[in-house]
């Protein structure tokens, strides 16, 4: 059988690095990206044994390096069947009166333009092969506004809106595009979110049972799985114990 290869974005942590440890479970080679080539290395150990795999060091904000690295990859990675773009964060929770602008830069930089950068290299195989799956990691903020995540739910909503916007360009082509749409998952995020305060970080995963990372990466597992003709467009998922994006039922 023809080896398939998968590509990561963001896989130093959280949902990303499970993504990856899951598809790589399913016999896919790995294109893992992220900043932290240390993280990258610690996941080649954590691969299964016989992984093909291809560590990539970017900054997906910088769309130059983006397009040059993913523009030239070698004959025997360029051909990526699963993109699973997941690189982003949030950065800062403030009322947008007192938003702070690198924040707000950051959140659209990296979570819808390096989205884009990085698709707009790995569509064009898969519009010449008429396949390919593209699967987009949104949020619960994509679907819902709460307060003081103004401009996070706003490039989450664009990344919904890019990802119809996909879906219905790339239908001739035989591409499936999905969009996963977590709510709260214990992963760095809020570590990033409040800027390494691990005390306001941790009270966000207390009192209830959050989602994993390893909880989407099974989600990622039974799309990929689905046969040809048949794709999940578009999925909420949340704890059993999140009704909305702020309303959880938290026991302490
Ligand atoms: P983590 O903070 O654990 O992981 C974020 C990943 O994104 C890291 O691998 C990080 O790599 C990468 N990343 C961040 N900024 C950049 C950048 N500028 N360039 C390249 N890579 C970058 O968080 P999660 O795993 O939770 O987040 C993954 C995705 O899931 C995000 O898009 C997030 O918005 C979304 N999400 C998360 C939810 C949650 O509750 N945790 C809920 C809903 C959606 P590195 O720092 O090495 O560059
Ligand atoms: C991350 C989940 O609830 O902070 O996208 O928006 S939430």
């Amino acid at each position: 059988m023809e080896r398939k290869i998968a590509l990561v974005t963001g896989a130093t942590s959280g949902i990303g690095w499970s993504t990856a440890l899951t598809l790589a479970g399913m016999g896919f080679d790995i294109i893992a990206t992220g900043r932290r080539e240390q993280r990258l290395k610690e996941l080649s150990e954590a691969l299964p044994e016989g992984t093909r795999f291809l560590p990539l060091v970017f900054d997906v904000r910088d769309r130059e390096k983006v397009l040059e690295i993913l523009g030239n990859l070698s004959e025997d990675w360029n051909k990526i069947d699963v993109l699973v773009n997941n690189a982003g964060n949030a950065h800062g929770m403030d009322p947008v009166q007192t938003g702070n602008l690198d924040d707000w830069d950051a959140m659209i930089d990296i979570n819808v333009k390096g989205l884009l950068y990085v698709s707009k290299e790995v569509i064009p195989g898969m519009t010449e092969r008429k396949s390919g799956i593209i699967i987009n990691i949104g949020s619960i903020a994509g679907k819902e506004v709460y307060p003081n995540g103004n401009v996070y739910c706003g490039s989450k909503h664009a990344v919904d809106a890019i990802t119809q916007g996909m879906r219905i360009d790339l239908n001739p082509f035989g591409i499936k595009v999905i969009g996963i749409h977590p709510g709260l998952v214990e992963t760095e995020f809020s570590e990033v979110r409040f800027k390494g305060d691990s005390e306001r970080a941790e009270k966000v995963y207390q009192g209830y049972e959050p989602l994993l990372a390893q909880d989407i990466a099974e989600i990622v597992e039974f799309v990929v799985n689905r046969p040809r003709h048949v794709v999940l467009a578009d999925i909420v998922v949340l704890p059993t114990a999140q009704a909305a994006a702020t309303l959880v039922n938290k026991q302490n």
